[in-house]
């Protein structure tokens, strides 16, 4: 009987949509201590976020706890968790000193003695700060934290945490693995589904503060006033839960919408569109976060289809938004066809220059790699190098070059990489991370962007993993110094289970599963390798077409001698965009990391590298090895059926048969083409790949998820 009943716990059914805020109950050793200190809440319930932050307690304590809590509105003279803001609940008034420099969204948990009584505390200067401190106080429940030395001081360290969701009107998500848009925009503004509150939920949960609701591939009717109006009803739902509505603007709206014959920054009718444009937005949504914006990017207009530069073009934008508080984000992924350069610099070339023109309330967001998103890039030149302006970092959650929703890649590893790399710009120490929370330029403006993985699909990301990427963006945008890993234990933990046998091998697996699919892409600084258009799989061939800088061959640079792209001194010198101390270490063959060795220089087939094995030896054998990694997390997650809902755990083990296939698959393809390329025999012990490169070049996938339209 005791066997049946723990039998019925573990095969709980689940299919994802709860996250990691499932809030199943705690463990049994720790469930009595909580219900003891957390059985009374005294909470406030007269505003939005007030009653958001009572709900999700409500949730949240009745789950872990087995028992529904008593909330009341002022202190019931028994142990309780008291929350609040020095306003909303004054016996908090004595935290008033501490609260001065915590910050608007900062907040204070505690375990502490309050009128006689041992309580736990969680006070905020705003009901914002509250809500993230219950949040957090879930996480530490979920996790199985004591409570008894609970002692927490959290403030933000970037300003601005915004998904960037790169959603269409009609439904359809560019780049997208996830199912459609979670935005119906035909039923707004009338029906709001309940998914919209939980997605602000989930968000809240993470302290992301901000969605751009629409793809920087802008069409110009999401500022249409009737879009406007569905984009206000969403605002509205977000709003308790901190979550500020944004909008990508189509520089050409003007003309579009507007009936403008230019929309030149410069000319003051196009001036007068955009300022009317923006009141109107701030009338239907006062708390408007601004704008999104990518111009003269990849046939997108912009300000110099007119002559005008992206300063004078931000400009126009920001002047609009100014009254209203708005800030303008700004994208440097630009690259122009026209420009022989290589074009790993040209953002570099294009905005270091305009340091220092743009408007306070202007902030450039830069990719967290010169090119686009790769298993692997160096940090971006332009950290650190525009010290006038405020850069905000753009992540990509969805997966675009990592396997799409299929594999299991978890992303932390790779935005801790980009976050701590030291630009060197002031001297050791000047990381990613500083320039991006504005600390070493003492910039006021600060941001992180997170292109979303977000659809409709029951698992909102498109596999049990994927929302994993979600929940480490967020939980690195409040705070880029936490670990990876510490954040993958948490989420395991609150996603799958407690068991200390399913949590340290998921992390373990997790934690190699971004290196692996560097190795079996796009391995030792390789990139941008994968087939043309919908970027599935392996197209290591691609070449001709409308512009170079769209095939593999261009990055590559194979032949009978050697491979990688030369931007060295010698080369293209895009090292030489970088800090002096980097751009020494880049430049040097012998110095430079080996990971990044063929992005940065061209060598011989023979190069000798620190294995003592020859390039080629090692290139074939990190292919392998990345593929025998995903062999590895199949065997680890057959080992936890039983330990791991049945429903969740198939479709994991579907997800990493296709992931081997497909990895295996890059392996091969591209085993079969460097060798068709340099005619060297296979390195001893490494299987033949079991067909042609013909074979691997001919394949076509018409209907591949996600392509660019
Ligand atoms: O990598 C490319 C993607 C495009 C995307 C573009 C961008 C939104 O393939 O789909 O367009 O980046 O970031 O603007």
């Amino acid at each position: 009987m005791l066997a049946l009943v723990a039998c019925v716990s573990v095969a709980r059914a689940e299919d994802g949509y709860g996250l990691w805020m499932r809030y199943v109950q705690a463990d049994a050793s720790k469930v009595e201590a909580y219900r003891a200190a957390l059985g009374d809440v005294v909470a406030p319930d007269r505003t939005p976020t007030q009653r958001a932050a009572r709900d999700e307690l409500q949730r949240g304590l009745a789950g872990l706890l087995g028992v529904q809590p008593r909330f009341h509105t002022a202190p019931a003279g028994t142990a309780a968790l008291v929350l609040g803001t020095p306003d909303s609940s004054p016996s908090l008034v004595i935290f008033q000193p501490e609260l001065e420099d915590i910050g608007e969204e900062g907040y204070l948990l505690r375990q502490t003695q309050l009128g006689g009584q041992t309580v736990v505390v969680i006070a905020a200067r705003r009901d914002i700060g509250v809500l993230y401190g219950v949040f957090h106080l879930l996480r530490l429940l979920q996790t199985g934290a004591a409570l008894s030395d609970l002692d927490v001081r959290e403030t933000p360290r970037m300003k601005l945490r915004v998904l960037n969701h790169w959603d269409n009107l009609d439904g359809y998500v560019e780049r997208g693995y996830a199912g459609g848009s979670l935005w119906d925009w035909h039923t707004l503004p009338e029906w709001l589904d309940p998914r919209y509150t939980d997605y602000a939920r989930a968000n809240a949960s993470l302290g992301i503060n901000g969605a751009v609701l629409n793809n920087v591939n802008a069409n110009a009717v999401s500022l249409s006033s009737a879009y406007l109006r569905k984009a206000a009803a969403l605002a509205d739902v977000f709003r308790p839960y901190g979550v500020r509505v944004y909008l990508s603007a189509r520089f050409s709206a003007p003309m579009e919408l507007g009936g403008l014959a230019t929309a030149d920054p410069l000319d003051p009718g196009v001036q007068r569109w955009w300022r009317g444009k923006a009141d109107e937005i701030h009338a239907l949504i006062p708390d408007f976060g601004g704008f999104l914006v990518k111009a003269n990017s990849e046939g997108q207009p912009g300000p110099q289809d007119y002559g005008r530069s992206h300063a004078d073009g931000a400009n126009l934008l920001a002047d609009a938004l100014a009254p209203h508080g708005g800030v303008v984000m700004w994208r440097a992924f630009v690259y122009a066809h026209d420009v022989p350069e290589d074009r790993a610099k040209q953002a570099y070339n294009e905005f270091v220059g305009l340091d220092g023109a743009f408007r306070d309330n202007v902030m450039v967001q830069v990719k967290n790699g010169p090119i686009d998103f790769q298993p692997r890039e160096p940090f971006h030149p332009l950290f650190g190098a525009m010290p006038r302006t405020p850069l905000m970092m753009e992540f990509q959650i969805t997966k675009e070059y990592l396997g799409f929703a299929t594999h299991l890649v978890y992303l932390g590893p790779l935005y801790e990489e980009v976050l701590r790399a030291d630009t060197h710009v002031r001297g050791p120490g000047s990381t990613v991370a500083r320039v991006v929370d504005g600390s070493l330029d003492a910039h006021a403006l600060s941001g992180v962007a997170g292109v979303a993985n977000i659809g409709d699909d029951r698992t909102w990301s498109g596999s049990h993993f994927d929302p994993a990427n979600w929940y480490a963006f967020g939980r690195l945008a409040w705070n880029p110094d936490q670990s990876a890993r510490d954040i993958a234990t948490d989420w395991v933990t609150m996603t799958f289970s407690r068991a200390p046998d399913v949590v340290a091998p998921v992390v373990a697996m997790m934690m190699g599963s971004r290196e692996a699919a560097v190795d079996y892409m796009t391995p030792l600084g390789l990139h941008h390798l994968m087939a043309r258009g919908h970027h599935y799989g392996p197209g290591p061939w691609v070449a001709g077409g409308p512009r170079a800088d769209w095939t593999s061959v261009y990055y590559h640079r194979a032949d009978r001698h050697g491979i990688g792209f030369d931007r060295t001194t010698r080369g293209s010198d895009g090292v030489s965009q970088y800090a002096p101390a980097v751009a020494r270490t880049f430049d040097d063959v012998g110095q430079v990391p080996e990971n990044l060795l063929l992005w940065f220089h061209h060598v011989p087939w023979q190069h000798r590298m620190r294995s003592g094995q020859t390039l080629w030896t090692e290139l074939v054998h990190r292919y392998g090895r990345g593929a025998g990694y995903v062999e590895a997390m199949q065997s680890t997650w057959g080992g936890l059926r039983g330990k791991v809902d049945e429903p969740r755990h198939r479709h994991v083990a579907a997800f990493l048969r296709i992931q081997r296939d497909e990895a295996q698959w890059w392996r091969d393809a591209s085993v079969a083409y460097f060798q068709s390329i340099n005619g060297l025999p296979l390195p001893a012990g490494e299987t033949p790949p079991p067909h042609p490169r013909a074979y691997y070049q001919a394949l076509q996938f018409p209907y591949a998820p996600g392509d660019g339209r």
